[in-house]
């Protein structure tokens, strides 16, 4: 740290991050249905010590103290997300009155403590049913997004501030369908992309069920990871550009209206991620940009992925980019036979956190600018819509609980946000994930992301040092 933090400009909106399945628990009450996060959590060997959602923070029987730790904060904005199997069990059809009443309880809370809602739409809960029905590998599946926010938007469309309809897309296709280690647990490997292509139409689809609604901004949000090469020679750097293509263009691009990334389209013009195996038949930058692609496996035989008309709908306008940023990664070109052009590589120099992760807010600050300089005019303004640190947090017997290092993580950060502004760039906010520690997907509970401390025996909340100096940073000065 060096010295006090500068300013930020009014208005600037300050927030905390959560997520349905991570926090709420309440897994079957009320009507809610299963989704495919408890389906895979209750398979053996997926998660840490077997955790699971089940119980998770209690958010959903205590959510008005947790909106009392948001108000003692001083955030103006909390970021959490809508649990589609609690709207719509079956995952399509008819909304659960019951579901959709928590959420109004919640933004209610919110609203009278002065703190804005800002509503996640999918944050990776998929309803059963609809894995069943095929997942993100099926069309249908983004038709039925679209309805399903509707029905959201149709209860709290007059109550929300800013709409985020996906988060983190890259995140859910690469570990949920081409590796394997979140739900669904597909191990896809580039087969992979129908479940980019299906979200990013399902993204489209509910942007304009949601401006139907309601005049709130709409956004999504995207993780993104700046590339590291590990060595120097041509291969490692295709297979940097490779690796940059699936993590931080797949997504933006086509959101922005410049379609699929060339890196990913076959000799024809199409969109095929085997063209990522063979980077010198790359087609010219300004050759016609995926409009069919290999055929939809969750479609009718001979049926194209890629369909007229569904790049418009991706491109639908959007009010902001949701940015979440955690740090960046080192890669390598993959060894010969490698069903992947990459291998991803630890990053030396940089301290790191409990989950070894590299702590670079320098990252941060070059994915900003870099943001600015690939889309210009295109590129709506930013919010870093997540952004955090595990460590091994643990309450003192004196009832404290010190995290120093998140402290100097967020300090970090915000100092490249501060400078990335300094640069330019059109940054709105920053949502610290997370207001709680809380259910770390294949990590279950032993991942401890919260400015709040959670004991997930007792419920007990104890707000950590860095709650205060959030709190503090925070607070109108
Ligand atoms: O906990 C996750 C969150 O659900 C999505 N973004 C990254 C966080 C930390 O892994």
């Amino acid at each position: 740290m060096t010295g006090p933090m500068p300013d930020f400009p009014a208005g600037f909106t300050w927030g905390v991050a959560t997520s349905a399945y991570q926090i709420e628990g309440a897994t079957t009450t009320d009507g809610r249905g299963p989704s495919i996060w408890d389906t895979f959590a209750r398979a053996p060997g997926r998660v840490v010590d077997g955790g699971t959602g089940d119980v998770a923070c209690d958010h959903y029987h205590r959510y008005a103290e947790d909106v009392e730790l948001m108000a003692g904060l001083g955030v103006g904005a909390y970021r959490f997300s809508v649990a589609w199997p609690r709207v719509q069990p079956a995952g399509s059809g008819p909304a659960n009155p019951a579901g959709l009443d928590f959420y109004d309880r919640l933004v209610d809370a919110l609203l009278a403590r002065d703190i804005d809602p800002v509503a996640t739409l999918f944050h990776w809960d998929l309803p059963q049913p609809r894995q069943d029905a095929g997942g993100w590998l099926a069309r249908d599946t983004a038709h039925r997004f679209a309805d399903y926010a509707d029905l959201v938007a149709a209860r709290l469309g007059d109550r929300i501030r800013l709409w985020i309809t996906l988060n983190e897309p890259f995140v859910h296709m690469s570990l949920g369908y081409a590796m394997g280690v979140h739900a669904p647990g597909e191990v896809r490997l580039l087969d992979a992309v129908p479940a980019a292509h299906h979200q990013l139409l399902g993204h489209g689809l509910a942007v304009a069920a949601l401006r139907a609604r309601t005049g709130s901004p709409i956004a999504i949000a995207n993780n993104y990871s700046p590339v590291r090469l590990a060595g120097d020679t041509a291969a490692d750097r295709a297979a940097a550009r490779a690796y940059d293509a699936l993590h931080n263009r797949l997504f933006t691009d086509p959101l922005l209206g410049r379609g699929y990334p060339a890196d990913l389209l076959g000799p024809a013009g199409l969109l095929d991620p085997r063209a990522l195996l063979d980077p010198g038949a790359l087609p010219e930058p300004d050759g016609p940009l995926g409009l069919a692609g290999p055929l939809d496996p969750g479609g009718p035989a001979g049926v194209a992925l890629v369909r007229p008309g569904d790049l418009e709908t991706i491109a639908a306008p959007i009010d902001a980019l949701g940015v979440n940023y955690y740090s960046p990664t080192g890669v390598r070109a993959a060894e010969a036979g490698s069903p992947l052009p990459f291998e991803p590589v630890p990053l030396g120099g940089y301290p790191t956190t409990s989950f070894g992760w590299p702590v670079a807010p320098d990252g941060l600050r070059e994915l900003l600018t870099s943001l600015r300089d690939r889309y210009g005019d295109d590129l709506p303004p930013i919010y870093v819509t997540e952004g955090g640190c595990s460590y091994d947090d643990v309450v003192q017997p004196d009832g404290r609980c010190h995290d120093p290092e998140r402290i100097a993580y967020l300090d970090g950060h915000l100092r490249a946000v501060r400078d990335a502004l300094d640069d330019g760039v059109d940054v709105r906010g920053y949502f610290v994930w997370s207001l709680l520690d809380n259910f770390e997907w294949a990590e279950g509970y032993t991942k401890r992301f919260g400015l709040v401390h959670v004991d997930f025996d007792t419920q007990v909340r104890t707000p950590k040092s860095s709650y205060a100096w959030y709190r503090d940073l925070v607070r109108p000065r």
